[in-house]
């Protein structure tokens, strides 16, 4: 049987390696990697060689569906599309637009987004469109947006390579980046220095020169504690300081009272630890730093990400090739999402809702009157619908059912809803309380681009056909376009949607089909002669100067106590992927992490009589979920790890849902639990 291989991007993790979808008979059989793809080099993580495994699952949804009553009952795409616009109309008709909550999806290609936001904006008349960036780097748009100007990778993804040392915080890079942790892996190999600081022993933990486990959400005094040690031993960069940046004096004033002594009551980590990994950090040439939701999703989220800014400005750390701040964007299109404007207060191409200039142009471009007033963020939406503010919500490739904190707060906020269309491949916790359900087309079986985490625009193209009736989102939220709206929504192709897109969102203005066809190009690129960007800021900061934050540590949301005496810590492990609808659908990826378990230090494990995997039971202020126990060293003593993939034990059910007050990003990473034998 004859075999196309066709050239494509990973629909799973950020990094953004392309590879050859296999396709026999008009199915996705197989991956091969791609050797002239630059970011990936020809190899892949197991969750790429596998990622066409869930393309062809018969879970697929393959046609729209009703409500009636209990039941979702199969209609026709006239009739769901009718309805979800229906009721769109009448909702915004009684209650007004803000009423509508859109989710965008970084699952969906930049074209797919700028769609869905500009059926929000232009259609609906609401800035009401967030997406999964809220839950992931929210803190990081805001942080680094207000230190340097920019919300982006400050470098690139090969540039690891280089780097004379590279700190990593709060990323398990080989995990949840594989093919950026083999770059950090091979700069070792040349004789890099790794610094890891995790309150977890990580896969490349274990291999760094210095591994130091902290507290989880007590960052910002290791970090004051490594710029204090700098300073004190005159290895800060004077020049730069003066030449490229304002506040220092502020900064200076508040690390001194961060000394190691201080540092280990807060954090737990040995002074000369502390004292080595400072030294070893400021005395290299090209230093960079890596970080990821261990730094982000915390209450003082947006303070963590500013307090690493200040570390690398004040070791002049920044604007020159493998150095940088390098937050590590999660979703395969989670950097394009926010890049295409679903965002509550930025329009395509990080430019201000609140501008009337800005807005001006915008109601230029879409010929139409757009709201003033800035939108509302997804963490805050669920609120809102319980208070009645919210009616309906319009759920593009999402599954807050599974991934926002405190489920059993979503549940009943879902509840309260008139209407909630679901858009998505698989049948979803989320899908499965909607009114309106429509099937996607997933990344195999459409043509688009995907932005990775190093501002890389990349091609994804159509191999196969959807199943049944499903259809790309594109289509989706150009259909729904036409219906509320009339005009706008006339594309043909994603290509003219791009095109849209490049006009009015000046970092893309030279990124167009038939360059992303020869290679990669990474934004900003204003220009079609532009060649695009690897370094930010290598002259000025965006903003001219860049900022210094003083930063105080302050502890997390909800402290331990008696009665919930551990720190819960969730996150990932490398087989599975979020809320598992991909992954779990995947053989290979399901048999080797089947299903959920906590990790907990032997210490603790010892203490209360658990051995390795007896059946434990998990319980924090919000809910208790039952699951297997991990018993294991490679965790700090009174901290356990949830992996929150599965649905049978959602660690969601467990966690905080306090919130960051400048990005709305949810205290994931802390909260107090209780574990006891079921
Ligand atoms: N296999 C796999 N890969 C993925 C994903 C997936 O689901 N599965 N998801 C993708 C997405 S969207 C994202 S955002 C990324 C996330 O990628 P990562 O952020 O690397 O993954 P996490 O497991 O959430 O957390 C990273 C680390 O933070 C540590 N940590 C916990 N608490 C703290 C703390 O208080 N401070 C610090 N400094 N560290 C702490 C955890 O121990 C963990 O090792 O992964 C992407 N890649
Ligand atoms: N406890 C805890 N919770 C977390 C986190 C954590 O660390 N701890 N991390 C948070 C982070 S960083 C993130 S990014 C979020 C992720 O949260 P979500 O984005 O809600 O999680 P996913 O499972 O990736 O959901 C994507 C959905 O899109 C569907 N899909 C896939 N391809 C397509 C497509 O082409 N079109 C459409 N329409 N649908 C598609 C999938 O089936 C899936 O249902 O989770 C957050 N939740
Ligand atoms: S590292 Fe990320 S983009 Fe690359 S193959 Fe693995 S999941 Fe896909
Ligand atoms: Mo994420």
């Amino acid at each position: 049987m004859p075999v196309d291989y066709i050239l494509t991007t990973c629909p799973y993790c950020g990094t953004g390696c392309n590879f050859f979808l296999q396709v026999a008979d008009g199915r996705a059989v197989g991956v091969v990697p791609c050797k002239t793809d630059e970011t990936s080099a020809g190899s892949l993580c197991i969750k790429g060689y596998n990622a066409h495994a869930f393309v062809n699952h018969s879970d697929r949804l393959t046609h729209p569906m009703i409500r009636e009553g209990d039941q979702l009952s199969k209609a026709t795409w006239e009739e769901a599309l009718q309805r979800i616009a229906s009721e769109m109309k009448r909702i915004s008709d009684e209650h007004g637009p803000d009423a509508i909550m859109v989710l965008a999806s970084a699952k969906c290609t930049n074209e797919e987004n700028y769609l869905i936001q500009k059926v929000a904006r232009a259609a609906i008349g609401t800035n009401n469109v967030d997406h999964c960036a809220r839950l992931c780097h929210a803190s990081t748009v805001a942080g680094l947006l207000q230190s340097f100007g920019s919300g982006a990778m400050t470098n690139t993804i090969p540039e690891f390579e280089n780097a004379d040392c590279i700190l990593v915080t709060g990323s398990n890079t080989l995990e949840a980046h594989p093919l950026i942790g083999t770059r950090i892996l091979k700069a070792r190999d040349k004789g890099a220095k790794v610094i890891v600081v995790d309150p977890r022993d990580t896969p490349l933990s274990r291999v760094a020169t210095i591994s130091m486990r902290q507290e989880s959400g007590s960052d910002v005094a290791w970090i004051n504690g490594m710029i204090n040690i700098i300073i004190s031993e005159k290895l800060h960069d004077e020049e730069f300081i003066a030449a490229r940046t304002t506040g220092f004096d502020e900064l200076r004033e508040i690390v001194k009272n961060y000394t190691p002594e201080r540092v280990k009551s807060l954090t737990g980590i040995p002074e000369d630890d502390l004292v080595s990994a400072a030294k070893m950090y400021a005395s290299a040439d090209k230093a960079m730093i890596a970080y990821a939701m261990g730094i982000t999703q915390h209450s003082n989220g947006t303070n963590l990400v500013r307090a690493l800014a200040n570390l690398a400005m004040v070791t002049g750390n920044v604007g020159r090739e493998s150095t940088g701040v390098n937050p590590l964007r999660g979703q395969c299109n989670v950097q394009g999402a926010c890049d295409a404007g679903a965002l509550p207060n930025l329009y395509p191409g990080y430019q201000s809702v609140e501008d009337a200039e800005t807005r001006s142009k915008f109601e230029h471009a879409w010929n139409r009157k757009l709201s003033e007033k800035k939108g509302m963020a997804l963490t805050n939406a669920f609120d809102k619908a319980l208070t009645g503010e919210v009616k309906a919500m319009l759920i593009f490739g999402e599954n807050p059912m599974m991934s926002d904190p405190d489920i059993g707060h979503v549940e009943r906020a879902i509840s309260k809803l008139e209407f909630m269309a679901v858009i998505d491949i698989f049948p979803t916790e989320t899908v499965k309380l909607a009114d309106v359900v429509l099937p996607a087309a997933c990344y195999a079986e459409k043509n688009g681009t995907f932005t990775a985490t190093d501002r890389a625009v990349r091609a994804v193209r159509k191999a196969v056909d959807p199943p049944g009736d499903a259809r790309p989102d594109w289509q989706i939220a150009c259909d729904l376009g036409r219906l509320l709206a009339g005009d706008g929504f006339d594309f043909a192709s994603p290509e003219q949607v791009l095109a849209e897109m490049a006009a009015v969102a000046p970092i893309y203005g030279g990124i167009d089909y038939e360059r992303i066809e020869e290679e990669m190009v990474r934004w900003p690129c204003p220009s079609k002669d532009h060649p695009g960007t690897k370094v930010l800021h290598t002259e000025s900061f965006k903003i001219g100067k860049g900022v210094f934050a003083p930063i105080e540590h302050t502890p997390p949301a909800e402290e331990t106590s008696d009665e919930y005496p551990l720190i819960l810590t969730t996150g990932r492990n490398l087989f599975q992927f979020h809320t598992g609808t991909m992954t779990r659908r995947s053989a290979k990826l399901q048999r080797e992490a089947a299903g959920p378990y906590v990790e907990i230090n032997t210490e603790d494990a010892r203490r209360l009589g658990i051995i390795d995997d007896a059946s434990v039971r998990i319980t924090s202020r919000r809910g208790t979920i039952t699951l297997a126990a991990r018993v294991t060293q490679w965790i700090r003593p009174g901290t356990i790890f949830i992996p929150f993939h599965y649905a049978e034990a959602a660690a969601n059910r467990l966690t905080n849902n306090a919130l960051d007050p400048t990005a709305q990003i949810p205290e994931y990473k802390v909260c107090a639990a209780r574990l006891e034998k079921a």
